[in-house]
């Protein structure tokens, strides 16, 4: 693990909040596989416009660097292109600010080709309006950050120019955009099934996963299809990053479609979350979404305002939530906690189970708040339509007539607008 340095800057939040950003940094830094040898705290009215701590401060930083052998100082928030560069002047080794940690985590994590491409995309778009000398002076590497191996994403591509770069990102989106459009063909697809869509959402490390994990072992068919189909959680912060969507058929329940992905977290810029647009376009589709928050993290309001915001800086309104409070099991105080049926507010948790059918039972009722009865007449060569209304749909009136099959039925949101939306016909389905 390389050694790193934290710098934080202590402005106008308060000690606890200081203390707590400093923690999550440092388990940001844990996430990328860097050890936290030494963290350098400074107090100022307001960061300092050239150096951001100061040159007095940006000065000790050399010792501590020095001292603990650092290959790169994490910097506590996002610095502007000219702090940065001052910074490294001084220090003489890369400075990351908190975007270039998450986007660093973020492109060793990335899997899938989506991924990867929206990676490179958020980082090409964060270092255009840095490339001025970012890296040039930097003569030499010290600590283990010396080989090319162990070079971040940053100092590769520091042969690209400007030119380049503008240039890779338009081949980017472009590639991204033919997926995307894969995606949309995939999901028109999947509605077409006439599921109802559910997206987990939350704070990175809240326990979506394990979420996930937890339905799918209570889910058909059997524990060792399951094994292959659950998804990996931990306790690090970004381990999601692709979405993962699995069919969820609980015992005497219509089957749903649940989608995991990336995390949340507080001061994420703009861009950087639009450029996962694509990878969160399942949480916009969605019938429902679950809005998981660690109940045992003091900051679970905070988290869950990031959230809310998050959701909003991608226009997802109005979709039905429900607030699911995970970790119950560890959390201060009343223990005991019941859960109100009918209420958008669950407790559960994964761990132990406990909460996990008041939190189905709210989802189904949901599910049945948004359905809706129709009249449909099935031709006989139709089959699959008429399967498909039986599994899904509470049949109400069921007659075999001479040109189909007549049904009368309250289907879900998501069944009966693909039934009325494929409906060409005017003797076909209708809301009654
Ligand atoms: N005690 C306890 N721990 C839990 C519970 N649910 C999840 N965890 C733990 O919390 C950690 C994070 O869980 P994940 O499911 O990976 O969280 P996530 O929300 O998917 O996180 P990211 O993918 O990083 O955004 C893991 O170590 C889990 O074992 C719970 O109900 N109780
Ligand atoms: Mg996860």
């Amino acid at each position: 693990m390389i050694p790193v340095v934290i710098a934080a800057l202590h402005t106008t939040e308060t000690d606890e909040e200081f203390e707590h950003m400093i923690r999550e940094l440092e388990s940001l830094c844990e996430a990328c596989d860097l050890e936290v040898a030494d963290v350098v705290t400074q107090s100022l009215p307001h960061p300092d416009n050239a150096t951001w701590l100061g040159s007095g401060k940006a000065e000790e930083l050399v010792y501590h660097i020095r001292a603990t052998d650092a290959g790169y100082v994490v910097c506590l928030s996002n610095l502007s292109p000219a702090q940065m560069k001052n910074l490294q002047k001084i220090t003489g080794i890369p400075v990351w600010d908190r975007t270039n940690l998450i986007l660093e985590i973020f492109s060793r994590r990335a899997r899938t080709r989506e991924a990867r491409l929206q990676v490179e995309t958020a980082y090409l778009q964060y270092l255009l309006p840095r490339l001025s000398g970012m890296w040039q002076h930097l003569g030499r590497q010290s600590g283990g950050g010396g080989s090319r191996a162990n070079k971040g994403i940053g100092e590769k591509q520091i042969e690209l120019d400007r030119r380049q770069i503008s240039r890779r990102i338009t081949e980017l989106r472009k590639e991204l955009a033919g997926i995307e459009k894969t995606r949309d063909v995939q999901r028109r697809g999947r509605s077409r099934d006439g599921f109802a869509r559910v997206a987990l959402v939350g704070y990175t490390n809240a326990g979506k996963s394990s979420l996930m994990n937890r339905l799918l072992e209570m889910s058909g068919p059997g524990p060792e299809k399951t094994g292959d189909r659950k998804v990996f959680e931990k306790d690090m912060l970004f381990a999601t990053l692709d979405t993962s969507i699995r069919k969820i058929t609980l015992p005497g329940r219509k089957s749903f479609l649940l989608s995991d992905t990336v995390g949340f977290i507080e001061n994420i810029p703009h861009d950087l979350i639009k450029a996962f647009r694509s990878t969160l376009s399942e949480v916009e589709y969605a019938d429902v979404l679950l809005i998981v928050m660690d109940s045992s993290d003091p900051h679970h309001r905070m988290h869950r305002q990031v959230t809310e915001d998050t959701l909003k800086s991608l226009d997802v309104k109005d979709i039905p939530r429900i607030y699911v409070y995970n970790k119950a099991d560890i959390r201060d105080g009343d223990l005991t906690v019941e859960n109100i049926p009918g209420s958008d507010t669950v407790y559960i948790s994964a761990r132990t189970g406990y909460g996990i059918e008041d939190l189905t039972d709210r989802l189904f009722e949901i599910f049945r708040e948004g359905s809706r009865k129709i009249s449909i007449l099935i031709p006989y060569s139709e089959g699959r339509v008429l399967n498909r209304i039986h599994k899904e749909a509470e049949i109400l009136r069921e007659e075999h007539r001479a040109e189909g099959t007549y049904v009368e039925a309250i289907c879900p949101a998501a069944l009966a607008n693909s039934l009325l939306q494929a409906d060409g016909d005017p003797d076909g389905p209708d809301e009654i």
